[in-house]
């Protein structure tokens, strides 16, 4: 029952079909079937397998806005359902999320903020094609603790290094953590641009701002409670 509707979800996004990926998504809570197993066992797979075709030159452009539009329809069903059934914590942080300057893929980044919402910390979202310095100035208004910046072309990732390079310039490095994702992002990409993170999905991207989250609130009694 379940592969079966994992399956109907990847189709409906080959499809790009939104109103069969919205029912199908509200079949889905109904029926009990977990979430993050239908957003990456059936629609993000569905994702996968049109990226697939398109490298291929099999499906095209607008094919990929179809699966695009069908997954953000399934996305608009699940998203407040995981918030739903998130940590209902009070905020253990802020977060500053947006895709590089030059690129428009939201649907990953938008997920991880949701996921990082749902597990307590409170996501500003800039959106997609995002600079430097519009990073930099919501996280001092915010004071946020990280910044995560998403990345799903290989000519946008190197939109990462000039973030990390610009908060370093800016001295903002020392308070802000930069954590970067997407799908070409590499560990050897992040020791190379010194990333403070990466994570490969989102549920990943969570237990990292976890950590950052602790290490800071240890760095800052190690300075507190540590000898004069
Ligand atoms: Co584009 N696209 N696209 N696209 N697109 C890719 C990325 C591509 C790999 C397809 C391919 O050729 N196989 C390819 C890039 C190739 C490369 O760079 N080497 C590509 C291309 C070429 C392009 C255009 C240039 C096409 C053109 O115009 N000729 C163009 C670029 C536009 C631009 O940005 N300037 C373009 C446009 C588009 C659409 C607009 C049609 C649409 C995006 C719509 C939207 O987002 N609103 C689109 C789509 C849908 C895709 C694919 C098919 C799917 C992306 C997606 O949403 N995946 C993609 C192929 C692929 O990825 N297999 C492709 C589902 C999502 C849940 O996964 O985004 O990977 P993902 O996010 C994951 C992880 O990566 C991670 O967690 C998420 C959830 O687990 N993660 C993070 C993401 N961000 C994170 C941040 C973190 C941590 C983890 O911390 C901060």
């Amino acid at each position: 029952m379940t592969e079966t509707l994992l399956q109907a979800m990847r189709q409906a996004i080959i499809d790009g079909a939104p109103d069969t990926a919205r029912s199908l998504a509200e079949s889905g809570i109904r029926s009990g079937v977990g979430l993050l197993e239908a957003i990456h066992d059936g629609y993000a797979a569905g994702m996968t397998y049109v990226g697939d075709q398109f490298a291929q030159r099999r499906m095209f452009l607008p094919d990929m806005v179809a699966s695009a539009e069908a997954m953000k329809a399934a996305m608009e069903v699940l998203d407040p359902e995981l918030m739903r059934l998130g940590t209902g914590r009070p905020s253990s942080g802020t977060v500053v999320l947006g895709t590089a300057k030059g690129d428009i893929h939201e649907i990953g980044k938008s997920l991880v903020g949701t996921l990082l919402g749902a597990n307590g910390f409170r996501v500003h979202d800039l959106g997609v094609d995002v600079a430097p310095e519009r990073f930099a100035e919501a996280a001092c208004d915010l004071r946020a603790e990280v910044v995560g910046i998403s990345a799903l072309l290989t000519t946008t990732m190197k939109e990462q290094r000039k973030l990390i390079e610009f908060f370093d310039r800016e001295g903002l490095r020392p308070r802000v953590k930069v954590v970067v994702g997407g799908a070409p992002v590499t560990k050897s990409w992040v020791e190379e641009i010194k990333a403070d993170g990466f994570a490969k999905d989102a549920i990943r991207a969570v237990d990292l701002v976890q950590r950052l989250m602790r290490e800071r609130v240890a760095d800052s009694s190690a300075v507190i409670s540590g000898p004069a």
